[in-house]
């Protein structure tokens, strides 16, 4: 029978640990804003510090502010098994999205301490920075930087709306590492996430086990027309910024429809300017969300999306400028990984099922550093990056149980 046959996390435990992380950073409607490197985030970092101390776990810190709980194993030389999300949060965030992954490590290495189970590889925590990418652009920047995708020095550069830097708020609120990021060497990486949408809830199923991700593009497109006053400039004169963002906002929607069910297209973010109601828009700023399984698909709509933009451009003689600031490509998440997780689920009795994730996460970029695999729980309504966001503790309980087996036989005993 394997060691880790009776392993059942204390599901009140975790769940009390992530009611007491929602009071930092609370929304306005029951969830959360706890966006990355405001004081908020330092305040749930430095509680998850806290926690990580108590458990006996020696917590580093890399130049990201990726931060890595470490419990040392029967093995010192030996490869460590990591396990984690991310703490920040949307600004009209819910309580679970990452935070369920990250308490759901913490709790793992607390029940081994409760039944004084060492493994053999070491298991460290983790806490990425700035998964959602909201405040500073792209999603994932951190765990993108480690995996040696993305540059550091540019994305220590990435500015928030205020013009303030991820480096210098980083410094600001104290989390700065000066270990290398990139430098740790992992034997593999899990995280439990929400699905985040209604597939599992839908099927009553418990368990998501996560076979691959969606590609995706960021593009962030910049309309330049002429600000003029909105009752003596006639129709026929007009260079509307605003209408080409509209016709866009038609073009993106048309596009992913195109290919369904296996495509999404959004204009999530939108800045107008002057945004008076008596001048007609001179610039919009706004950022296009697509993605894809497949990335002939991903690429496909992302050539249709700027060939339409540039002749709505022509069409009301307005300039046009297209920047790429996120992307990523389909993932497959590693097998022997993935079979961990089916294998868990399926010696614990949950009914699960193979999903591809609609999100980014993470583990997307780690995937390409480390055998890495994701395991979802349901969420109610797949109602997520809303403050409403809501799951059961059998859910996370279960996703918990999951994630404990899968990582404790990948970490021997
Ligand atoms: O955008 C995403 O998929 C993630 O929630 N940051
Ligand atoms: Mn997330
Ligand atoms: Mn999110
Ligand atoms: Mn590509």
């Amino acid at each position: 029978m394997s060691p880790a046959t009776n392993l059942q996390i204390d599901g009140d435990r975790l769940w009390d640990s992530l009611m007491e992380m929602a009071k930092i950073g609370p929304g306005v409607a029951g969830g959360n804003n706890r966006q990355t490197l405001t004081d908020e985030d330092a305040e749930g970092r430095s509680l998850f510090r806290s926690w990580c101390e108590a458990a006996g776990l020696t917590m580093g810190l890399d130049t990201m502010g990726n931060m890595f709980a470490r419990r040392e194993g029967t093995d010192p030389e030996a490869l460590p098994v990591y396990v984690g999300s991310h703490l920040d949060t949307q600004p009209t965030g819910g309580k679970y999205d990452g935070v369920l992954g990250v308490l759901t490590g913490l709790e793992l290495v607390r029940t081994l301490n409760d039944l004084n189970i060492r493994t053999r590889h070491p298991i460290v925590v983790t806490n990425w920075t700035n998964e959602e990418g909201t405040r500073f652009a792209p999603a994932m920047l951190a765990s993108g930087v480690f995996a040696g995708v993305l540059e550091e020095s540019w994305a220590k550069d990435r500015k928030d709306a205020a013009g303030k830097s991820f480096g210098a708020e980083l410094e600001r609120i104290g989390w700065q590492g000066d270990e290398p990021v990139g430098s740790r060497k992992m034997k593999a990486f899990f995280e439990l996430h929400i699905e985040q949408g209604p597939i599992l809830e839908d099927e009553g199923i418990d368990i998501g086990v996560v076979t691959h991700g969606q590609g995706l593009y960021w593009l962030e497109v910049t309309l330049a027309g002429k600000e003029s006053h909105t009752g003596s400039t006639p129709m026929y004169k007009r260079r509307n910024a605003g209408l080409g963002m509209a016709r866009v906002i038609e073009l993106v929607h048309e596009v992913a429809m195109d290919y369904q069910p296996n495509a999404v297209g959004t204009i999530g973010q939108i800045d107008v300017h002057p945004n008076s109601r008596n001048i007609i828009p001179g610039r919009c700023v706004f950022t296009v969300d697509i993605r894809s399984p497949s990335k002939e698909t991903l690429d496909t709509m992302r050539e249709r999306i700027e060939d339409g933009i540039d002749l709505i451009a022509d069409a009301l003689d307005i300039d046009v400028s297209v920047d790429e600031v996120g992307h990523f490509d389909p993932v497959t998440f590693d097998e022997t990984c993935v079979r961990a997780i089916r294998d868990a689920a399926e010696a614990l009795g949950y009914s699960h099922r193979n999903i591809v994730s609609g999100a980014g996460h993470d583990a997307c970029w780690i995937n390409r550093v480390a055998p890495t695999a994701m395991v979802m729980c349901p969420c109610v309504d797949g109602l997520s990056h809303n403050e409403a966001e809501e799951i059961s503790k059998e859910w996370a309980t279960a996703g918990a149980n999951v994630l404990m087996r899968a990582v404790v036989e990948t970490a021997g005993i």
